[in-house]
């Protein structure tokens, strides 16, 4: 069996607002559209994805948080409604999600090996967080591929955000082992915002974009500071000063799932793809992309 790969990894923010804005016919809410700087990129990250040869995409979500170990999905269906518990006014999408249980289960097997507690997931009345369906309901809206969600193992309120680094790193190493093992291609996703310093209070009418803007100079700094460092290739220089970037901008990226992927990934030394930035209640969103292979990698912005 050839060994298996990763394809591609996608930073792929989940405010629910871009698939509200999407009026997909899952989401019950409907709306005037709004985010296009942010739908549009996605859209176009989707067209990628669609000419990429690949077998399921894996996730790793700041909004299924365990305390006890790094968590699989391990059933091959979860169907259920998902309702978003801030915003239930734009978010209540009925999902049937496909999880490719045997990837899953190398991976577990794999970080258990590596030290790192684990456990499947085997509880079908289990509720899909709105990251995971969010991010991949933006970068893959037929749903024509199995996922496997990787839970946030909460070592960033134990210990500190580098110990969560290291962690998240060592899972990172982990997965790619078993994505090797498994002989199959893989495409990872990250799924967070950048910055995240939220809005108090929301607009009348949310998808009013005369209201959105960014909240606060230093938090966009920061953002921009790490997109240039994605366009200069220096992943691990970024991962690096993730802790600091993380406590001054109270960043999903405390969660670990960009430490994963780009562990996962080598730590690229190549370009990423930026596809596009965008303020969502205050909070800094960018989707962007590494892709290994030289002969498709493209300038995108
Ligand atoms: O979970 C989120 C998020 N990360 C960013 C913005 C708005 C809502 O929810
Ligand atoms: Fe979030």
């Amino acid at each position: 069996m050839p060994k298996g790969e990763i394809v591609l990894g996608c930073l792929a923010p989940h405010p629910p607002h871009v698939v509200y804005a999407e009026n997909p016919d899952q989401n019950e809410p409907v709306s005037e559209g709004g985010w296009e700087t942010l739908r549009w990129g996605y859209n176009r990250l989707a067209r990628k994805l669609k000419t990429i040869d690949y077998d399921a995409l894996v996730i790793f979500t700041p909004h299924w948080q365990t305390y006890i170990g790094t968590h699989f999905l391990g059933l091959p269906e979860f169907k259920s409604k998902s309702v978003d518990p801030v915003f239930p006014n734009i978010f209540r999408y009925n999902y049937d999600i496909k999880v490719d249980v045997e990837l899953s289960e190398i991976m577990r097997e794999k970080a258990s090996e590596h030290g790192i507690i684990t456990k499947m997931m085997r509880n079908q009345d289990f509720r899909v967080d709105y990251g995971t369906i969010t991010s991949c309901h933006m970068l893959n809206p037929d749903w024509d591929k199995p996922i496997v969600t990787i839970s946030s193992n909460r070592n960033a309120h134990y210990y500190s955000a580098e110990v969560m680094n290291e962690q998240a790193a060592a899972l990172g190493r982990a997965c790619a082992e078993a994505i090797e093992e498994s002989g199959k291609k893989v495409v990872l996703i990250s799924s967070h915002s950048l910055s995240h310093r939220h809005f108090v209070t929301e607009s009348p009418l949310p998808e009013d974009m005369s209201r959105e803007h960014i909240y606060n100079h230093s938090q966009y700094v920061w953002d921009m500071k790490l997109v240039d460092l994605m366009r200069e290739g220096k992943m691990r220089e970024l991962i690096d000063i993730l802790p600091e970037f993380t406590e001054q901008t109270i960043a999903e990226t405390e969660a670990g799932g960009l430490t994963w992927m780009m562990s996962a990934m080598g730590f690229p030394q190549y370009s990423a793809e930026i596809y596009g930035y965008q303020s969502v209640i205050g909070t800094g969103n960018l989707v962007a992309a590494w892709d290994p292979n030289t002969a498709t990698r493209e300038i995108v912005l």
